[in-house]
């Protein structure tokens, strides 16, 4: 086919921890302001330039909602997807319980032998009240994940300015390449 890499990945996590944010800042390299999705978003965007400098790597981003009866839903999701991101709001003590328990669920449904690489975003991190990234990580359970050899990381954000966005999709691209060389894949 030629032309630029485009991977897809599917975007996951709780209800308002910041997806559709994340999802049209990329799209529109501005704040957007959403309304609860029903079902899902779907977009075609550029990977943003990491210093200046840009990859050219195109990611079709499934954005699926978090509510509770959707969440079934998000391994049908996983069949044609590259990889994963997995949405934290920073700022939920009280949610991160239930995050880590959808996202080991997310990861141990998966067939052991081609766990898609999940890269956790820690949104929010703007917010007077949000944990650091390291506190993140711990509470949704990303170092009992790598301990199981899964290719799990983790990103700290803000989808509402876009912080930490280009270096977040610039890891997911790396978490994708690095897979599919090892899987010896090169869709
Ligand atoms: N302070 C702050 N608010 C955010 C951030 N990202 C999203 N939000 C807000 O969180 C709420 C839920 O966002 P939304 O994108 O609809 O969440 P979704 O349910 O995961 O798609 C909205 O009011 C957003 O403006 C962020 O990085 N910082
Ligand atoms: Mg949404």
């Amino acid at each position: 086919m030629g032309g630029s890499p485009s991977v897809q990945v599917v975007m996951v996590g709780l209800e308002g921890t910041g997806k559709t944010t994340l999802l049209y800042r990329l799209k529109f390299g501005q704040y957007t302001s959403s309304i609860p999705t029903i079902g899902f978003n779907r977009e075609t965007v550029e990977a943003p330039a990491v210093e200046g400098k840009s990859r050219g790597v195109s990611f079709i981003i499934w954005d699926i909602g978090g509510k509770d009866n959707m969440r079934p839903l998000w391994k049908s999701y996983l069949r044609s997807a590259d990889g994963v991101l997995f949405v934290v709001d920073s700022s939920d003590r009280e949610g991160a319980e239930e995050a880590r328990m959808e996202l080991t669920r997310l990861v141990r449904t998966q067939n052991p032998q081609s766990i898609l690489p999940t890269l956790v975003i820690a949104n929010k991190q703007d917010l007077p009240a949000a944990m650091s990234p390291q506190e993140v990580a711990k509470a949704v359970g990303v170092p009992e994940l790598q301990a199981a050899t899964h290719p799990c990381r983790l990103m700290p954000a803000c989808a509402v300015t876009g912080e930490g966005l280009p270096e977040a999709m610039e890891a997911m691209y790396e978490m994708i390449h690095k897979w599919k060389k090892s899987k010896g894949k090169n869709r």
